[in-house]
């Protein structure tokens, strides 16, 4: 999800690419994946005013968008020929078809306006906690342009990650992990990015022209991107919304020196609902398009290095890895296909792991459940401090056991996560260590933990 200490991967002009040429435009004759759904499309269940029938006809035709393009918008664009890019985009957009993208649009470099204002105000906010590097590089961030000078049009592509089935299933067996779907797979990052560079390639390639390619790896503000390009708006849960593909999308994009003919902007379809807002467990939206990122579960058990807060403990449930709470519930869901892409087939081993099992990963373990998948990333002494959250919250005091094991563990975040199952597990058992464990536990936040159950012992 989050890997902004990559490196941008980044294809040099055409004539310094090796094997570019008549390779490549096969591949563009591969016959399409997705099959034509327009006649599946119909009025929001929850929003007859912004209802899809009203603007189907600007959609018609197979959910992958090739519709004829709009009338040049800009002075950039009358500089090149409309048939040329035409051409050039339709070519792009079939190999990005073939790669598996269910969605490729285009938005000029200049597309999202707002974004400087929008950022700068999150981040005064301080909604991104401790992920310090989104304070970094904002005016690259927020403006194409600043980030590489020679962009002038931006290729955003989409690749579907839904699942057959309720995603929420799991969280009505509070002894088992639930893992979010995007990482019971393959590390998206590791299958986008190569895909990217193919898109890439053909367009440096037909056009002469620079290109960058971007999956979570650099200061580029993806979301409101894919919605300057059309692929979808970002709903009141903040994450891009597709009318065809519902939550369930990666997003990836191509900066080009190339000029594109842009697409047409999403507009919001979200209406009178908020069945995100009011789902949310950890209550992480202040109002509707703006999350409170210290308070969502996706940060805590993901990003958040350190301890995670008292208050915040019981919403998270037995949420190992992520949260797809708001995702599953949008309506819009109900238009989106099973992922395709057999690279990002789900693992089914991931699927609800006993918390009691995972609990007793050591490092090797850990590393060789999750070798190439997103779970890897937080490491395992952050991941079993989420499995100890978990289990405090699963209300099983025969989980008791498992976190009692771990109560002395090299790890501070295990042990005071450890402690903090085992008070909610099993009181009187933990009564019975506390005295014992704040006299050698020499880390403060350790000790709080116990003492929030004995303060008299802290002397
Ligand atoms: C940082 C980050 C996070 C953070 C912060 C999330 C966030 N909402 O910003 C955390 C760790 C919480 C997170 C969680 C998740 N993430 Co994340 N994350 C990112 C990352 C790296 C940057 C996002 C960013 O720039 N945030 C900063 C804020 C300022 O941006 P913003 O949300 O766009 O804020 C806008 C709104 O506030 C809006 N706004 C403000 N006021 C108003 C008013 C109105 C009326 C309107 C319309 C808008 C509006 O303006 C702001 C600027 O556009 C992107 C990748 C990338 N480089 O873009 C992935 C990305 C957004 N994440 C992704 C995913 C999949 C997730 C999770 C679903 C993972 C999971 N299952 O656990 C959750 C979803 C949680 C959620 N509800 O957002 C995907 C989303 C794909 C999609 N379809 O949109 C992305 C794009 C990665 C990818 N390449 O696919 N993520
Ligand atoms: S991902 Fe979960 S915790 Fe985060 S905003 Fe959505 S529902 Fe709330
Ligand atoms: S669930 Fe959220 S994102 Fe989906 S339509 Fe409702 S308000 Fe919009």
């Amino acid at each position: 999800m989050v890997r902004e200490d990559q490196i941008p991967a980044e294809l040099p002009a055409a004539a310094e690419r090796p094997g570019a040429g008549h390779g490549a435009e096969r591949a563009l004759r591969q016959p399409g994946l997705l099959k034509d759904r327009a006649a599946t499309l119909s009025p929001h269940p929850e929003e007859p005013r912004s209802g899809v029938s009203k603007d189907a006809p600007a959609r018609a035709g197979a959910s992958f968008e090739t519709q004829a393009l709009p009338a040049p918008q800009d002075e950039g664009w009358r500089k090149a020929s409309p048939s040329r890019g035409e051409k050039l985009k339709q070519a792009v957009v079939e190999r990005a078809r073939s790669e598996g993208f269910v969605v490729a649009r285009v938005a000029s470099a200049d597309a999202i306006p707002d974004a400087p204002q929008r950022l700068q105000a999150w981040l005064d906010a301080g909604y991104q906690g401790d992920m310090s590097w989104l304070e970094e590089r904002v005016a690259e961030r927020a403006d194409p342009r600043a980030l590489w000078g020679e962009v002038r049009s931006i290729v955003m592509l989409g690749m579907n990650y839904a699942a057959e089935g309720d995603p929420l299933a799991i969280l009505n067996e509070p002894d088992k992990a639930s893992i979010s779907l995007y990482a019971r797979r393959r590390d998206y990052h590791d299958v986008i990015k190569g895909k990217l560079k193919s898109v890439a390639g053909l367009l440096a390639a037909r056009a002469g022209a620079d290109v960058k390619v971007f999956v979570d790896t650099a200061p580029v503000m993806e979301k409101p991107l894919a919605e300057a390009a059309g692929l979808g708006w970002q709903g009141k849960h903040t994450v891009l919304v597709s009318r065809e593909h519902g939550s369930w999308l990666f997003l990836g994009a191509i900066y080009t020196s190339a000029e594109l003919p842009p697409d047409v902007p999403e507009t919001d379809h979200c209406g009178s609902c908020r069945r995100c807002l009011d789902i949310c467990p950890t209550d992480a939206f202040p109002a509707p398009y703006q999350l409170d990122a210290r308070r969502c579960i996706a940060y805590l058990t993901i990003e958040h290095q350190g301890h995670i807060d008292a208050a915040l403990r019981p919403g998270i449930g037995n949420r190992v890895f992520g949260c797809d709470d708001c995702l599953a519930v949008c309506p819009w869901n109900k238009f989106a296909e099973a992922a395709q892409e057999t690279r990002l087939a789900l693992r089914g081993e991931l699927d609800a792991l006993p918390l009691a099992e995972l609990a007793k990963l050591d490092d090797p373990a850990f590393r060789a459940l999750f070798a190439g998948t997103p779970v890897k990333r937080t490491g395992r002494d952050r991941f079993i401090r989420n499995v100890l959250i978990a289990i405090g919250n699963s209300g099983r005091p025969e989980l008791a056991e498992s976190a009692a094991a771990l109560v002395g563990d090299a790890s501070p975040l295990v042990r005071a996560m450890a402690a903090w199952a085992l008070i909610r597990l099993e009181p009187d058992e933990a009564r019975r260590r506390a005295a014992a464990a704040v006299a050698t536990e020499s880390d403060d936040d350790v000790r709080r933990e116990w003492l929030a159950l004995e303060p008299d012992i802290a002397a």
